[in-house]
């Protein structure tokens, strides 16, 4: 209970892990004192540890609180407080001369996460580079890009894969495919499980690693491979078909090509007929433990298979998702009999990049996607959607910037400009809530591009890794410091401003708005902070009431149980795709098709780095944020999870300082020997923090020193794919 005079405001967390949480702010005397949860009407949507400790997060002693200029040398970390009238002028003048200069396409403007509200989001910054004549754009997701592509190529919409989502309480099995929401949480994924755990599904945990989710569900574990989990279903596949234990009525009914990929399966197309024996060598998963599964799921209907996102952040990781609708399908557990591939997941803005680009003629290109992307393109046909969503994806997604980038490859754009393809020579870098260096690929690859540019702006709330290569440092203010709406489906927030904000930050309204009139662009009117979040809210009907929504901090929605139409041009699931087989790209076949990810155990750079790296979500941050909060860094270390098998053959003890190492980079951290993780596989947790010491090697555990920025060929980012040797580090190191 709040005393006499504290004032409870109730807002959301809507960081990026995918969630929309309840906070109850204590405020007293304009300082936040303590942060409660929802304690009201089921289901109640709690904070995790990390919203909890949010408070540690905004007073933290190294927030941002005034604008600065890089005094030292790029990356060096050395800068000098300025005024918002200096940092905003000197932005200005550089987007003017580089624009002059170069022309438009020049500024790249790159984003990613952060606190992800409706209105303070890179929409804004966006909106004013497209007023100065536009400027390149980043398309695709860097969490699930691999999920769109197959989404889009077998079902036709992203939203087709949640078809019928709350209606698996009667499902007999659960396949957790790469999938462990205890840590990432993606909304109310966990209540689901919960249920259907009590409910007396058997549940399956299919993952390089022993998850917390298999563990609190008492999961089977299977462990498998990274990369090969195509083979698996595939093989599984092999099974069903022999066995004749699939759905012929459910794929006459609801799908199309199920002929061409019985062909592959059997081995009549290629000679090589895709065994439980075959699979199990390329797998690391025994045959016999792959037809029982197979046997078990086709059987045991209805069941659901969560075709995760990790598996598809691997090379070729789109034939995963792909091969996940086909086996559903096979058995008639599509989402329309009561199980679903896609699961609790955001429908985002945006659509899969890669699939678009080929349909647009852009296939060779490096960028993926160079061609304008506007309303009324396949971009827009291909993703159908209501209007209001429509009007968000322009306003807040990706707006008319001229040309667009892969996420993954802008780095590679930066140093190879015109000359290796891309459609223009890049001197600008715009970044709005991203730690570039630290979370894309190839961090070392990362570091060089930011050296060459012209100039650099990087609006943040702490000094990154990524910040200390910015020529300009913007202050930004966090959630609990300014007015938003959130976007969760099952949750609708109004994020209240609970205190002023620190130093002088600002928020990306206001900063935003600063440059637009430095700039002559009046793309925001005189339209207040308040004024375009009631026009937000009006685009959504099902906000009941934006004075009570606001008052009372929270909408609770029932999703719907719809099922949603295939947006392919048959109107089925297409096994076999004409769209891909149209394409004629043999790296994306039009049936799902196992293909092995290079860097893989038998590619010969395996004797050099001979273990596979993972690098999964962590617990305690999301990616790099939260990393410095001291009561979550009490709740775990940043470690190398390996498994003893590894650790002694290379003398390597609990605790021990280890090199993790291949020729992109490396990294020197603590070792933590378990045998949660298979022999031949290390885990180093995403979102570690990229910290060089003296000679320019890691102490931070950041993987992204190790990973390639190599995309599959659905365009997806390939963090799970990456060979590394691990070493015993020299003490004096
Ligand atoms: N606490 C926390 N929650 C988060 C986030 C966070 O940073 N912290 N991030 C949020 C965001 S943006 C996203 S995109 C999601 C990410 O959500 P996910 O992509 O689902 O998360 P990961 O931890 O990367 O992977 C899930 C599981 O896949 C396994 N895995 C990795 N590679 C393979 C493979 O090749 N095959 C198989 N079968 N399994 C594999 C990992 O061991 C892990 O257990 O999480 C969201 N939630
Ligand atoms: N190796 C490896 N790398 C990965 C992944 C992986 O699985 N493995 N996962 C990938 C995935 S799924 C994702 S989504 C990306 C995430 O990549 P990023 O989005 O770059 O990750 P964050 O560390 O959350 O960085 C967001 C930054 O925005 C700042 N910020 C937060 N809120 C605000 C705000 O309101 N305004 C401003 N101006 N700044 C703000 C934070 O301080 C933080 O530094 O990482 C990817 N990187
Ligand atoms: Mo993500």
């Amino acid at each position: 209970m709040p005393t006499r005079d504290e004032k409870v405001i109730t807002t959301v967390c809507q960081d990026h892990c995918i969630s929309a949480c309840v906070l109850k702010l204590y405020v007293k005397d304009g300082v936040i004192t303590r942060i409660e949860t929802d304690n009201g009407q089921e289901p109640q949507f709690r904070a995790c540890q990390k919203g909890r400790a949010y408070r540690q997060y905004v007073y933290h002693p190294d927030r941002l609180k005034y604008p600065l200029k890089r005094v030292g040398e790029r990356g060096e970390g050395k800068f000098e407080r300025i005024s918002w009238d200096e940092a905003l002028d000197t932005i200005a003048s550089q987007l003017k001369r580089v624009n002059e200069t170069y022309g438009p396409l020049a500024t790249i403007m790159l984003t990613s996460s952060g606190d992800m509200g409706r209105l303070h989001n890179q929409g804004l910054i966006d909106r004013v580079l497209t007023g100065v004549g536009g400027y390149t754009g980043i398309l695709g997701t860097v969490s699930d890009e691999g999920s769109w592509f197959a989404s889009m190529a077998s079902l036709g919409s992203y939203e087709a894969g949640f078809s019928g989502r709350p209606s698996f309480s009667k499902a007999r099995q659960v396949i957790m495919w790469g999938f462990n929401p205890v840590v990432t949480r993606r909304f109310m994924s966990m209540r689901h499980l919960g249920h259907l755990k009590d409910n007396g599904a058997k549940m399956v945990a299919i993952d390089p690693k022993y998850t917390e989710t298999a563990a609190l569900l008492e999961a089977e574990w299977i462990p498998i491979r990274p990369g090969t989990d195509t083979a698996m279903l595939v093989a599984m596949a092999y099974v069903i078909i022999e066995e004749k234990l699939y759905d012929q009525e459910f794929l006459d009914k609801y799908t199309v090509g199920f002929d061409e990929f019985e062909s592959y399966v059997t081995g009549k197309a290629d000679g090589v007929p895709k065994t439980p024996a075959w699979a199990e060598g390329i797998t690391g998963v025994s045959a016999a433990t792959i037809a029982s599964l197979a046997r078990e799921y086709a059987t045991s209907k209805p069941a659901v298979l969560v075709d995760g996102w990790a598996p598809a952040r691997t090379a070729f990781g789109e034939q995963f998702n792909r091969a996940a609708f086909t086996l559903a399908a096979m058995t008639g557990n599509y989402a329309v009999l009561d199980g679903s591939p896609g699961f609790g997941v955001t429908a985002a803005a945006t659509t899969s990049l890669r699939y678009v680009s080929a349909r647009m003629g852009g296939d060779d290109n490096p960028a993926h996607l160079n061609a304008p992307l506007r309303p009324g393109s396949v971009f827009f046909q291909r993703a159908p959607r209501s209007d209001s969503v429509l009007r968000h994806a322009l306003f807040y997604g990706g707006g008319p910037s001229i040309a667009y980038l892969n996420r993954v490859r802008v780095a590679d754009a930066i140093l190879k400009g015109r000359e290796g393809g891309y459609p223009a020579d890049y001197k600008l870098l715009y970044m709005v809530t991203i730690n570039w260096l630290n979370q894309y690929a190839n961090t070392n690859k990362i570091a060089q591009a930011l050296r060459k540019l012209e100039f650099v702006v990087a609006q943040e709330q702490f000094m990154t890794a990524t910040a200390k290569f910015a020529d300009i440092v913007l202050p930004t203010n966090t959630h609990v410091e300014r007015n938003d709406l959130t976007a969760a489906p099952a949750l609708y927030g109004y994020m209240n401003k609970a205190i002023e904000s620190l130093g002088e930050s600002k928020s990306q309204f206001q900063i935003a708005k600063g440059l637009a009139e430095r700039l002559g662009v009046t793309c925001f009117g005189d339209k207040s902070e308040e004024d375009w979040l009631r026009e937000v809210a009006a685009d959504r009907d099902d906000i009941k009431d934006y004075d009570t929504l606001k008052k009372e901090g929270i909408q609770k929605n029932k999703l719907g149980k719809e099922f949603i139409p295939f947006g392919t041009p048959s109107g089925k699931i297409e096994i076999y795709s004409k769209d891909l087989a149209e394409m004629g790209d043999p790296n994306l076949p039009p049936i799902p098709t196992y293909i092995e990810t290079w860097e893989s155990i038998s590619d010969p750079l395996a004797e050099k780095y001979p273990l596979q790296l993972i690098t999964s979500h962590f617990f305690r941050r999301v990616h790099s944020k939260f990393e410095d909060v001291p009561w979550l860094r009490e709740l775990e270390a940043q470690t190398l999870l390996i498994n003893p098998i590894d650790a002694r053959a290379r003398g390597i003890g609990e605790g021990d300082l280890v090199r993790v190492f291949n020729d992109r980079g490396e990294t020197i951290i603590p070792a933590q020997i378990t045998e949660r993780i298979m022999p031949g596989v290390v885990d180093l947790p995403e979102g570690g923090k990229y910290d060089p010491d003296e000679n320019g090697i890691d102490r931070g555990g950041c993987p992204n020193v190790l990973t390639s920025d190599k995309p599959s060929p659905g365009g997806a980012l390939c963090s799970n794919t990456a060979l590394v040797q691990v070493e015993k580090a020299d003490r004096r190191r």
